[in-house]
């Protein structure tokens, strides 16, 4: 199997990149884990409480259990992975099963500070977008898609994501083996991408 761990700070786009790498590979050879569904759950806090915690801090994540998935995956294992909602900024209790595939796709923003989980991949991305461009992007995705206002988004840039990037997303670019520009178009890093994805599992199988 494949392991490929790809980072990049808050709205650098790395979603949209692993979309477009799935649309050029065969699908059903492909596995995305999320970080997004790796926060630790906070069931005896009470939600005003959960809402004001820091979710960029390393500590915020479960890698304890998505290290455990990632090996499992490699060990030819299915894993029951958990379902974390934004809304409640808590586990909803529901778990999708999934079996093991080529290619292992491993996304968040803190994917490349874990010293274990570096361990596990293969290749290591790093998609890149300047930080006024990621603020825009932040702030449409936040006020549009997750109902909160704009002063509630500016404060928590300002108060968390800003630092949390400074301390620990930005110098773990330093771990990554290739670093995508996604400013605007990126066609050519995608398809250098999938070239080195295709590659690999030439040599794997
Ligand atoms: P991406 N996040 C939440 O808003 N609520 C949660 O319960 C858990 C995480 C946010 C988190 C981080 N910060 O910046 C973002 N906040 O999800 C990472 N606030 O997701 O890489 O898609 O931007
Ligand atoms: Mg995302």
């Amino acid at each position: 199997m494949l392991v490929i761990g790809i980072a990049g700070g808050t709205g650098s786009g790395k979603t949209t990149v692993v979309n477009k790498i799935l649309q050029q590979l065969n699908l059903e050879g492909v596995n995305v884990l999320s970080q997004d569904n790796y926060y630790h759950d906070n069931p005896n806090l009470t939600l005003s409480e959960r809402e004001v915690l820091n979710y960029d801090h390393p500590k915020s994540i479960d890698f304890e259990l998505l290290l455990e998935h990632v090996k499992a995956l490699k060990n030819h294992q299915s894993i029951e992975q958990p379902i974390y909602s934004f809304v409640t900024h808590s586990r909803t209790g529901d778990h999708v099963t999934v079996e093991p595939r080529s290619v292992l796709i491993v996304e968040g923003i803190l994917v490349l500070t874990n010293k274990e989980l570096l361990k596990e991949f293969d290749l290591k991305v790093f998609v890149h977008a300047d930080s006024d461009e990621r603020l825009i992007r932040r702030i449409r995705r936040d006020t549009q898609e997750r109902g909160r206002d704009l002063q509630e988004v500016l404060h928590r840039y300002q108060t968390t994501l800003k630092p949390m990037h400074q301390e620990f997303i930005e110098p773990s670019k330093n771990e990554a083996d290739l670093i995508v520009p996604n400013m605007k178009q990126n066609s050519v890093a995608i398809d250098f991408l999938t070239t080195v994805i295709n590659n690999s599992l030439k040599k794997v199988h």
